[in-house]
């Protein structure tokens, strides 16, 4: 029992449905972290890693069916269908809540109810919100108490009659009376539901026990209905990283970036400059909450309290600062298992041992053809373990956002770097952005380009037109100097051949050094039809192996290309319906006239 009411109600309402054999609260206590630990490493669902390789390590092999977020499974149960928009699924919350109700009934039968009452923000940050988790899932509390701050200060700041989202999740596996759990329990795809009701600020979650389907602070909760509650009160919740520049004087400029996937997002958070004296620390590396301060100026928090990366392709190359965090403490899902107690991924730097135990718990050797980790096998760790954590990363009060990223995987016709003439315009390049489909995407549709506002698709919670307009919205909330510029970068460029004209990693902080120059109001730009693009020697390429050609064609515009582009925004536009704001397709009209101009 807590003094909250609303909060007693609810998990006996819970309780009573789902009818667990037991109740426990969730303090966030070490001495219970460590016995849950143990529980799970007793009841065969978790691997402890070598203490002396990974000290407070664990591995947990997920079923094979339960590996990613469920897009196909999720749903924005908003009141009104026309509110969802067309890029979310949508269910009549009365129709789907009757379902999903059903499956509720009973479903934590043989298994503990957990309830886990979380901040997303530092506790106490007039930008934070709370949640309440109820879980039914160990693999849950534990993910959770990384991910988020957990436990009794949390209730402390709750107190009798402070507001939470409820986020209900349920693995969706009761147990019969002596029958013996499987290490991954979850439901078939048919039965897993990943639904918000974004008006009454609540999360069902049932069947899957994977990442974003299952930790609901994250996906579920700081952008899904945290989108919707900012719409309302006039904030953003994106899905951006945020990091601190810091110049050979000493100055420093906050920067935010929205990148959709495998776009490498967390490797830029935790960035290690090339160009000497610049130094780049992280706040976050994959969702910001930005408010407006006292001053007009956007101020950003990272609500989580960890980092949940992607493994494969993370190495001392493409990320040093990612694999030293991951040294202790850490959640490994998914990633294979060498023979002395460590984890292995592909693209983790060095070659696979002969023998390991794959991600499926089969024996693995170097001549098998399979994947040893699953492509979406993650890390789950705190973000203070991280050896570049800015020192400000928790100030309740967020930092002061001055330019904001955005970009795509796009091998053609978007430049390295190009920067907004204004809000409005820079709002628009948010709404066409996105990466070139590959093989390596899930669609028939090889070489368009998925578009991806703001890297938003799958997490806006109401229809995606109000979404764009609210962003516009923004911009007449304060003065236009105090608004953040937009950059659209573009890392993956290539020549005619296929190969990478960028380097990328390390060395896109040449782009952000000129991105740091025209915040503070140097830096050579000059105008082009498509912004303000960087003069031929306004990138910093002292010292960086590229010729001069290869830097013109990184800066080119192609004009042809760039017509067809307008084509394809165009096509994608129509989707908006009458909810294409006019504003985007003023600017629509005007990128037209000044290629034809
Ligand atoms: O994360 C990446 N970033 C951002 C880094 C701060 N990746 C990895 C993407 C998958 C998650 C990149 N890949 C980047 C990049 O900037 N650029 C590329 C493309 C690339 C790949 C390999 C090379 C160069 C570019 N190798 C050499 O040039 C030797
Ligand atoms: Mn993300």
């Amino acid at each position: 029992m807590v003094s909250n009411k609303k909060l007693n109600d609810w998990v006996n309402e819970v309780a009573q449905l789902c009818k667990p054999d037991s109740i426990y609260w969730c303090d966030g206590s070490q001495e219970e972290n460590d016995r849950l630990t143990q529980e799970v490493i007793k009841s065969g669902a978790a691997t402890p890693l070598n203490p002396e390789k990974r000290p407070g390590c664990l591995l947990f092999r997920s079923h094979p069916s339960d590996v990613a977020r469920v897009e196909d499974r999720t749903f924005i149960s908003s009141v009104k269908e026309e509110d969802a928009g067309p890029t979310n699924n949508w269910v009549d919350p009365k129709e789907l809540k009757a379902t999903m109700t059903k499956l509720y009934d009973g479903c934590m039968k043989g298994r503990t109810l957990y309830v886990i009452p979380f901040s997303m923000g530092p506790i106490g940050s007039p930008i934070s919100k709370i949640g309440v988790e109820i879980t039914d899932s160990i693999y849950v509390v534990l993910n959770m108490r990384i991910m988020t701050r957990i436990g009794k200060t949390v209730l402390d700041v709750l107190g009798s009659d402070g507001e939470f989202v409820k986020c209900l999740h349920s693995v969706g596996a009761p147990l019969e009376k002596g029958e013996q759990d499987s290490s991954w329990p979850c439901a078939p795809m048919e039965q897993k539901y990943i639904s918000h009701f974004p008006e009454e600020r609540t999360i069902w979650s049932y069947g899957s026990g994977y990442g974003g389907n299952a930790l609901l602070g994250k996906k579920c909760f700081a952008l899904r209905i945290a989108s919707a509650q900012a719409r309302d009160e006039g904030w953003l919740a994106e899905h951006m990283l945020i990091l601190r520049l810091t110049d050979p004087q000493g100055n420093k400029t906050y920067v935010a970036g929205a990148f959709p996937s495998a776009c490498g997002k967390t490797n830029l958070a935790m960035l290690i400059p090339t160009i000497p004296g610049w130094k780049v620390e992280t706040i976050g590396d994959d969702i910001a909450w930005m408010k407006f301060g006292d001053d007009g100026r956007l101020y950003a928090i990272n609500p989580e309290a960890g980092f949940f990366g992607v493994a494969p392709g993370t190495s001392m190359d493409s990320n040093p600062n990612a694999m030293h965090s991951i040294e202790k403490n850490t959640i490994f899902t998914n990633t294979a298992l060498t023979d002395d107690g460590d984890v292995w991924w592909e693209d983790i730097g060095h070659d696979a041992p002969d023998h390991l135990i794959d991600w499926k718990g089969n024996d693995w050797s170097s001549s098998s053809s399979e994947k040893a980790a699953h492509p979406n096998a993650r890390f789950t760790v705190p973000a203070s373990q991280c050896p570049v954590i800015s020192d400000d990363w928790e100030d309740p009060a967020g930092v002061p956002i001055s330019a904001i990223l955005i970009g795509g995987r796009r091998p053609n016709t978007i430049p390295l770097v190009h920067e907004s003439f204004d809000w409005n315009h820079g709002i628009f390049m948010g709404s066409i952005m996105g990466s070139e489909i590959t093989a390596a995407t899930i669609s028939d549709n090889i070489g368009q380009v998925r578009r991806d506002p703001f890297a938003m698709l799958p997490f806006i919670g109401y229809h995606v037109g109000d979404y764009l307009q609210h962003w516009l919205d923004v911009g007449t909330k304060t003065t236009p100097e105090k608004l953040p510029k937009i950059f659209y970068v573009n890392w993956f460029r290539k020549d005619e051949e296929g190969n990478w004209l960028w380097p990328g990693f390390g060395e896109n902080s040449r782009v952000l050094k000129w991105v740091a120059e025209r915040v503070s109001g140097g830096g050579k730009a000059e105008k082009t039809p498509i912004g303000y693009m960087p003069t031929k020697d306004a990138i910093d390429i002292e010292g960086l192996d590229i010729n001069t050609d290869t830097m013109q064609e990184l800066l080119s515009i192609d004009k042809e290309m760039w017509q067809k582009e307008i084509k394809s925004i165009h096509e994608d536009y129509k989707k908006y319906g009458d909810k294409l704001p006019a504003e985007l397709k003023k600017q629509l009209g005007d990128l037209q006239k000044r290629f034809e101009g």
